[in-house]
């Protein structure tokens, strides 16, 4: 018997890493999606509005988030390592809080980053704003998402994956479409993000809307975030791009799902990033104002948030008479990017997982 087609819902960072993580088990995947790397932007897409960065926010606690976080960022330094072009570059991250440091067992969000992240120090108080009790340096990858969306498909297309565009109703519809009506599907594996609120029902995801806005800001060679005031959900960030570009961050609003900019928080945002980085002015503007910023575009994505974090997990479809191994892989929230790599292996160890057991059955028949 043929080995059959592995078929990637989404093709989003989440569906382009699982899909490749797929061909490198030596899978034969297609990718079927309703938007793909390319397309003008659209917000039922989040992957291409991201910053992106990799700093992980996992805990003491978030075990397996702490190993997806490790294993991306090794994935990505190697790909960054084969090729010096990919969209991807090393730059310091400055991290300021303003509240005090908090330690569960000796371990907290950045005693986890030092695990991997290179030149990690806590930084001296000489270091720090009035206003920071504490803080922490290290180098880590910015990810220029509107290269790397498009980068990471040509990998997956070079590796002979093929990409059809529809939008499901339904995980069923795959298998009517036409290009996939007559070959043999092994498995589908479901990385639609926030339309799987739609597509699976899942009611535990929903919309974390973030408003940005993007500067054209070349000589920033570092980001920071600074988290805080202390208690107002407030947290202020930049994220340079390889293009030149850098991101002033930024808003986390649970349950909006407005797409368009607001410019009263567009200015607050400029507001806090100025406040923060007054070297993001252009060199003849120092100690202009936010009117003086060179600003890109002001943009809003949805993060596909889910209660309980990551759905990884194995599934049927039925179709006709057959069950089709399933595998849910969606609701990375605002951490698609840093854990795209290390999720995707767990998801296709389910996947893989599930074939070998479905084939074992079988074979006993
Ligand atoms: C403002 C902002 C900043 C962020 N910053 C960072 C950061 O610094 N670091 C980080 O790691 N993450 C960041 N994120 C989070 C990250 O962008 C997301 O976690 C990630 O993009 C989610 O990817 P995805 O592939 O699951 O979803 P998506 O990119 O939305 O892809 C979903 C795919 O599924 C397809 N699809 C959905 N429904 C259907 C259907 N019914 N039929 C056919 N196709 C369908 C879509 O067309 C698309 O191809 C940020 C997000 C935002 C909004
Ligand atoms: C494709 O499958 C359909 C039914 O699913 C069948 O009617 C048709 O003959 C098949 N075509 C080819 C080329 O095999
Ligand atoms: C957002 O919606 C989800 C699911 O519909 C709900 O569980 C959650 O409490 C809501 N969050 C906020 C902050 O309103
Ligand atoms: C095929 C399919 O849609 N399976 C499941 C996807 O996930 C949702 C939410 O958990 C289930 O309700 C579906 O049955």
């Amino acid at each position: 018997m043929t080995e059959g087609i592995v078929v990637v819902v989404g093709a989003g960072v989440i569906g382009l890493s699982t899909a490749i993580t797929l061909q490198q088990a030596g899978k034969k995947v297609m990718i079927v999606a309703e938007f793909m790397p390319g397309d003008p932007k659209h917000i039922r897409y989040t992957s291409c509005w991201a910053g992106a960065h990799h700093v992980s926010v996992a805990g003491p606690e978030d075990h397996q988030m702490h190993r997806f976080d490790m294993e991306t960022f090794q994935v990505m330094s190697k790909m960054l390592r084969d090729d010096p072009d990919a969209p991807l570059m090393f730059r310091p991250q400055i991290e300021y809080r303003t509240f005090e440091r908090n330690l569960v067992n000796g371990v907290d969000q950045l005693s986890l980053i030092a695990k991997y992240s290179p030149n990690f120090r806590m930084l001296e108080k000489s270091e720090l704003p009035p206003d920071i009790p504490f803080g922490a340096t290290f180098d880590t990858l910015m990810i220029d998402t509107p290269s790397y969306l498009p980068y990471i498909l040509k990998k997956f297309t070079d590796a002979g994956g093929v990409v059809i565009r529809s939008t499901l109703k339904s995980l069923t519809d795959v298998f009517q479409l036409p290009p996939l009506r007559n070959l043999s599907i092994a498995a589908v594996v479901n990385c639609t993000g926030l339309g799987a609120r739609e597509l699976v029902k899942d009611q535990k995801v929903f919309p974390t809307r973030g408003q940005l806005v993007i500067v054209r800001a070349p000589w920033i060679k570092e980001g920071v975030m600074r988290l805080g005031p202390k208690g107002s959900g407030i947290y202020t960030y930049t994220i340079p791009r390889k293009s030149g570009n850098v991101i002033i961050g930024g808003t986390a609003d649970a349950n909006d799902s407005d797409p368009k900019p607001r410019p009263h928080i567009a200015k607050l945002i400029k507001e806090r990033g100025l406040a923060m980085c007054p070297d993001l002015l252009p060199p003849s503007k120092r100690g202009g104002t936010i009117d003086d910023l060179d600003v890109v575009e002001d943009v809003v994505g949805l993060r596909p948030t889910r209660i309980g974090g990551i759905r990884i997990e194995a599934d049927t479809i039925v179709v006709g008479n057959r069950r089709v191994p399933l595998v849910h892989h969606y609701g990375h929230g605002g951490y698609g990017y840093q854990t795209s790599w290390g999720s995707a292996r767990e998801a296709v160890r389910v996947l893989l997982g599930t074939l070998d057991s479905s084939s074992r059955t079988k074979s006993k028949l």
